[in-house]
């Protein structure tokens, strides 16, 4: 391993929505997380990682910190908690456009066990006037002994390199944990099923975002025209099922074409993608269920 300047792990963390991943996929420059709107859309931890000539710095995109209510929403929280251990840095996600809530003071009570450096990043200052956050951030400093305060858009990328440069700078001297081209450590396979669950949350409503998990079955490199992938969407009801499938199989055709362009961006080939739906009584509150399909230790 070559040594570097600065290199190092830091945690993002944040409550649901406030825009971690948007945040971790604006630094790597390529889809690795996956968005949307609704809240416990990143499951697990993803490592983003970004390398430049004099440093490497892994960002862990944390799921969000909320009340757990099922085994799976269990796992998310310990998950998220056990990884500001580990950490060189911190970067405490708030959302500009809404005030500090109980989610925001559960994270801070946790915060202030932790030694290493944090960072108040107050995300979406694109929807809020340049007024209005000296007394957000204030109302933030009272809290917490933060080490340096940066208002972003991780949408619009202002002020994102700034604060990359400050990470960087907190970083000890260590070595290239990862080869320079690689963007996360998650395999292929785990974010082609990621793709296809966040067009299952764009598309559907109430419980079924929550209650879908994404199997890739198989990844065919068949010829140079086309790669045949195909996964299966484990759902816990029929009822579920029907939704997803929609009327003569129009919901799942759209699932499918939505998806097959963001895998297509991904790999770089044309994709032929097959989908099934799947139902799987209770998978969130069932441990071997919860092994198979990734979300336990
Ligand atoms: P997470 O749950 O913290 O990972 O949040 P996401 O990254 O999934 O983002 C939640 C929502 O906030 C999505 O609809 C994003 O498009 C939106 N969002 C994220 N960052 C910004 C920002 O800087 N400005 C605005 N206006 N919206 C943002
Ligand atoms: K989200
Ligand atoms: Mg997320």
């Amino acid at each position: 391993m070559d040594l570097k300047k600065h290199s190092g792990f830091v945690a993002i963390i944040g409550r649901p929505n406030v825009g971690k991943s948007t945040f971790l996929n604006r630094i790597v420059g390529q889809k690795i997380a996956i968005m949307s709107d609704k809240a416990q859309t990143t499951r697990n931890k993803i490592q983003g990682i970004y390398t430049t000539p004099d440093s490497q710095v892994v960002f862990i995109d944390t799921p969000g910190i909320h009340k757990p209510q099922s085994r799976l929403g269990d796992y998310m929280v310990q998950s998220a908690l056990s990884t500001l251990n580990e950490v060189d840095a911190v970067l405490f996600m708030v959302n500009a456009t809404q005030k500090r809530g109980r989610g925001d003071d559960f994270i801070i009570e946790r915060l202030k066990q932790v030694k290493k450096p944090i960072f108040l990043i107050v995300n979406k200052i694109d929807q809020v006037h340049p007024d209005d956050l000296l007394p957000f951030v204030a109302d933030f400093q009272h809290t917490l002994d933060f080490q340096e305060v940066y208002p972003i858009s991780a949408l619009e990328g202002i002020n994102c390199d700034e604060l990359l440069s400050a990470v960087v700078k907190q970083l000890p001297e260590g070595p290239q944990y990862y080869p320079e081209d690689q963007v996360t450590d998650h395999p292929e396979r785990f974010i082609i099923g990621e793709l296809v669950r966040e067009q299952v949350l764009a598309l559907t409503r109430q419980e079924v975002p929550h209650s879908v998990a994404v199997v890739v079955e198989q990844i065919n490199r068949r010829d140079e025209q086309k790669i045949l992938i195909q996964a299966s969407i484990i759902v816990e009801r029929s009822s579920q099922k029907g939704i997803l499938i929609g009327h003569g199989g129009q919901m799942l055709k759209r699932i499918g074409t939505q998806a097959r362009k963001q895998i297509e961006r991904l790999l770089g080939d044309r994709v032929y993608l097959e989908l099934w739906v799947k139902v799987q009584q209770n998978w969130r509150d069932k441990k071997v269920d919860l092994q198979a399909l990734g979300y336990q230790p």
